[in-house]
């Protein structure tokens, strides 16, 4: 795994937990860790079970014993790693968004398809979609149960930035990003909308906006923030992104991302109208999804609640015994288990470094949409 940050916990639980709850074909076996800091790194291996610590992430992916490399770095660095590994013929699991431009992005999956004809496999970390309840709203919405799908409307929601005083972390940093609000967490709900609804995203009209464009510089980082200097450095992404898409059946979809939405820590929301039901979800509540079956008598009609905790849900079966609560961190979990069975199948796992790309333009197309005041813009 490259890059040992939040992300990297993240994952290393997924790689560690998947293999004792899911009876998988190949055994994962967490072998190196690489940061920047040798003795950082050594100190992060040890705590969430890796093998070995290492600084150079070239010499690991050219190591004959290494099957798999996980890339949970910033933005900047995804491509050159990605298509390093692919061409050593590793399998990638690269976290989201694919990369910082359209062009990174195109090389990275050339890259995957050139590896895919010599079997070596890759996915994007949009981890969402494996949310038990997030899967389930796929399956509802596959067989029928709303309808002709109307209206969508996406809308993830932190405040974590709101404290203008907040340090300058490299996800405020177009560099090492690519962008904001848009990339770090829209990135996710155009994703999941696609996902759940089957569609995708084919011309947009957004509006970006910078919020605090100045803040003082990072000093020790912890997490997702730090601490902060008396030093002080622009902001060069967006801070909140509004934008529509026209989704592939024709229908509209509005868009929201935003880490400034005061009370809003985590919320990854989705509702989605069709001709006969509807479906809600939100992070927030994630062992829930909201169903209306709009095909009830009007007398029994409303929303209800389902508690996607039973057996018969995905994902949810190898776990705690039915009723009880998953967390963010089981999506990393099945992320590793669905990553290592399509290894083991010879199958291509999604999301595709394709389907990577394809995000990666919708997020252009909103930055040249807003820098057009807003103009319809077709994503290709
Ligand atoms: C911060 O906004 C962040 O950690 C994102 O980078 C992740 O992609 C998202 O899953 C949670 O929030």
């Amino acid at each position: 795994m490259i890059g040992a940050g939040f992300m990297g916990v993240a994952h290393s639980q997924g790689w560690r937990v998947a293999p004792r709850f899911f009876e998988l074909p190949l055994q994962p076996e967490m072998s190196v860790l690489v940061g920047r800091d040798l003795e950082r790194t050594r100190t992060s291996a040890e705590c969430w079970g890796w093998s070995e610590a290492a600084t150079d992430w070239r010499e690991v992916i050219e190591r004959p014993d290494i099957d798999v490399v996980d890339i949970v770095t910033p933005g900047d660095t995804h491509a050159e790693i990605a298509i390093a590994a692919l061409d050593a013929g590793k399998h990638v699991l690269c976290e989201k968004p694919l990369a910082n431009t359209v062009a990174e992005a195109e090389a990275m999956t050339d890259a995957a398809e050139r590896a895919a004809a010599r079997g070596v496999r890759s996915m994007v970390g949009f981890t969402y979609r494996r949310v038990p309840a997030a899967t389930f709203a796929r399956d509802l919405v596959a067989a029928g149960r709303i309808g002709e799908i109307r209206q969508v409307r996406a809308e993830y929601l932190q405040d974590w930035l709101s404290d203008a005083e907040a340090p300058l972390t490299w996800r405020l940093q177009k560099d090492r990003a690519g962008s904001g609000a848009l990339g770090d967490i829209g990135a996710h709900a155009v994703d999941l909308t696609e996902f759940i609804t089957g569609q995708s995203v084919s011309r947009v009209s957004g509006i970006l906006e910078t919020i605090v464009s100045e803040r003082p510089l990072l000093g020790e980082s912890s997490g997702l923030s730090g601490t902060a200097t008396a030093e002080r450095g622009a902001v060069t992404v967006d801070d909140l992104a509004l934008f529509t898409g026209r989704l592939s059946s024709g229908a509209l979809a509005s868009f929201e991302a935003t880490r400034f939405r005061t009370g809003r820590k985590n919320a990854l929301r989705i509702e989605i109208a069709g001709s006969t039901g509807a479906l809600s979800f939100d992070l927030e509540r994630l062992n829930e999804l909201e169903y209306y079956d709009a095909t009830a008598p009007a007398e029994e009609q409303g929303f209800r609640r389902i508690l996607v905790t039973e057996p018969g849900h995905p994902y949810v079966g190898n776990w705690w015994p039915a009723g009880h609560m998953l967390g963010y961190e089981h999506g990393f979990s099945h992320q590793a288990k669905d990553f290592v069975e399509a290894i083991a199948e010879g199958s291509a796992p999604t999301p595709s470094f394709a389907d990577g790309l394809h995000v990666q333009r919708v997020l252009d197309a909103v930055e040249r949409s807003s820098n057009a005041d807003s103009a319809w813009t077709a994503v290709d």
